[in-house]
């Protein structure tokens, strides 16, 4: 069986992979490079799945901008370098839909990443994330190794950040629609909730990117999304649904709607799996609500 390294392997996306090694920060801290270099000799991996970052929605990154740049940009030059010293021949990492530019023609196409500013509420996360495409090509250039990227559009699923503050969308109104069911009070969503958004199911990104680790050798970024917009209203709405959620549901103008859209062409992960299955939005969220109430407050939070 291929030995393969996952790094954030107790987050969202790196809890999804099944008969690997996955590591978090409890054993190793990847903003040390000597650690770094220590989780590889300990786990003596064939292959990599880079999944580690400091990641949050909205409100983490507008708030901790500089955080965001620093851990990211260590994390990833710390992983990529030491995958090469280890002689590690093939590794994904991960980029976001939200470190495109921001006034670029739409959909969002991969060559598109560095054609301009990526928007504000997340631009030190954002120029860090470009940073390891960067050092990706470079690596693939000068020492032929078979180095790429995925980027998926935002992700929700088991095991995600619930926290109210620095969480996502999704985790966060299905935290705070429970505490509004439980309490019998409104539930507040942030902004006018006619941003659109385009979410992917944590087990699908895992799926897809397993294919990518082992068939995808472009140097080029791939989307992996299923190119299908929600609006924020949308999803609130079929989430009451999931949930049975009554009450009163209120959107807060003064708090920030961030990026509109960030619609994508998806034709590249459709013309490499054109019968990919992606689940759909409504079994997803019931799959992570029931997560949810299973392990409701030992979640993060
Ligand atoms: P997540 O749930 O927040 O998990 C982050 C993981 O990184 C955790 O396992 C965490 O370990 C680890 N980590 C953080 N700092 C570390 C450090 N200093 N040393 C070692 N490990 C560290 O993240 P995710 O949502 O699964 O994201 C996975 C990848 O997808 C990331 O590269 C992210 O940028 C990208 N992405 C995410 C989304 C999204 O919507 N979530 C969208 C597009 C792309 P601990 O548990 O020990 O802290
Ligand atoms: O998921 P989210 O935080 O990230 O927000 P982004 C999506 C939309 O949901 C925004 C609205 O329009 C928010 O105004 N929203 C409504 C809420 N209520 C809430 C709430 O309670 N919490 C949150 N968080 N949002 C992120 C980037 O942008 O996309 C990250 O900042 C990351 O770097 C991620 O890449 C995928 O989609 O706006």
């Amino acid at each position: 069986m291929n030995k393969i390294l996952v790094t954030g392997g107790s987050g969202l996306v790196g809890s999804c992979f099944d008969n690997t090694i996955m590591v978090s920060s409890k054993q190793y801290d990847l903003l040390d490079f000597k650690q770094t270099l220590k989780m590889f000799d300990d786990t003596q991996p064939e292959y990599v799945i880079h999944c580690a970052a400091k990641v949050g929605g909205l409100g983490g990154n507008s708030n901790y901008k500089g955080d965001f740049y620093r851990e990211n940009i260590l994390i990833n030059t710390n992983v990529i370098e030491a995958a090469r010293v280890y002689g590690i021949k093939n590794l994904v990492a991960f980029l976001s839909t939200c470190i495109f530019p921001a006034n670029v023609e739409y959909p969002l196409r991969e060559e598109y990443l560095h054609n301009g500013p990526p928007h504000t509420s997340n631009d030190a996360y954002a120029y860090a994330k470009r940073m390891a495409d960067v050092q990706i090509r470079a690596y693939k250039e000068q020492y032929g190794l078979n180095y790429k990227t995925v980027t998926p559009t935002n992700i929700y699923g088991p095991n995600d950040n619930f926290n109210l503050e620095t969480g996502h969308v999704l985790p966060s109104l299905i935290h705070k629609m429970y505490l509004a069911k439980r309490d019998n009070t409104p539930m507040y969503i942030w902004g006018s909730g006619n941003p659109l958004r385009e979410f992917i199911y944590s087990q699908d990104v895992a799926d897809l990117t397993m294919w990518c680790l082992f068939n995808y050798n472009e140097s080029e970024t791939i989307i992996l999304s299923n190119g299908f917009e929600l609006s924020i209203k949308d999803v609130v709405n079929t989430l009451a649904d999931v949930m049975e959620f009554k009450g009163d549901i209120i959107y807060q103008s003064d708090k920030p709607d961030g990026q509109l859209r960030k619609p994508t062409d998806i034709s590249k992960i459709k013309k490499y799996l054109p019968n990919f299955q992606f689940t759909p939005i409504k079994d997803g969220l019931a799959k992570t609500v029931d997560w949810f109430y299973n392990n409701y407050p030992y979640i993060r939070s």
